[in-house]
């Protein structure tokens, strides 16, 4: 008897794409760049789902080329893609995910917008992703009540915010507790909002911030096999500057 197949997830987060937007052709903008090297490390090494924890886009400004840049990059991966929709890209109403038509130009693309939270399942993967998106400029709390296990075999979580570690970090906006993790009922959470790759595993709950691909050119790699859930630290190739 053979094993499960193995399953590979890909996550990243804070692209930033719009960040410093300058009147030049977008491909020529580091964060499509960096976007493009994580589509492209994801096509080469045919992850199954790609995950995208927060501030895909730098701001709900951005102009439309770098929209549909973003778009098309997007579009070029033949597996689904979760967003969560960070502090910079929130869900207010003039969201470029409210105008932008994004869902049917990039077809595998899912978004999360319910504001008490919202879980998509990919049966064939046997695996849901859950997550809470910023709606507003207010603060809030990304992991506060998760839902119950679900039914898939693996359940991940998607969160932006800040991992509140000391007493000195309880005024950060976007607070992630400790305890929160580690009672969250999710087998791994996709983390967003710190540009570095950083663990923050707690209890039976693995959690990582992927770290940016624009400024440290990382991105966080989980996969599945049979009962086991392993992560590694991938390095980004981009083109030198
Ligand atoms: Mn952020």
């Amino acid at each position: 008897m053979t094993g499960e197949a193995l399953v590979r997830v890909l996550h990243t987060s804070d692209i930033h794409i719009g960040l410093h937007e300058k009147l030049e052709p977008p491909e020529d903008h580091k964060p499509l760049i960096a976007l493009e090297a994580v589509i492209n490390y994801a096509i080469e090494t045919k992850v199954d789902l790609l995950l995208i924890a927060g501030d895909f886009f730098d701001n709900n400004r951005v102009k439309e080329p770098l929209i549909n840049a973003g778009i098309e990059q997007l579009g070029r991966l033949n597996v689904p893609t979760v967003i969560l929709p960070g502090n910079h890209d929130s869900l207010v109403p003039n969201s470029i995910y409210h105008k932008s038509d994004f869902q049917h130009r990039a077809d595998l693309v899912e978004i999360i917008t319910e504001p008490d939270g919202e879980r998509f399942q990919f049966d064939h993967l046997n695996l849901s992703v859950w997550g809470r998106p910023h709606v507003s400029h207010d603060d809030f709390s990304p992991l506060t009540s998760p839902p119950a296990k679900g039914t898939m075999k693996w359940n991940f979580g998607i969160a932006h915010g800040h991992y509140v570690h000391s007493p000195a970090d309880w005024g950060r906006a976007y607070p992630i507790l400790p305890k929160e993790i580690s009672e969250a009922n999710l087998d791994y959470i996709a983390l967003g909002h710190w540009d570095i790759f950083h663990a923050i595993s707690q209890g039976p709950v693995q959690a990582y911030y992927s770290g940016s691909p624009l400024t440290s050119q990382s991105c966080a790699l989980i996969k599945l096999k049979n009962d086991a859930l392993s992560v590694e630290k991938i390095a980004l190739k981009l083109p030198n500057d």
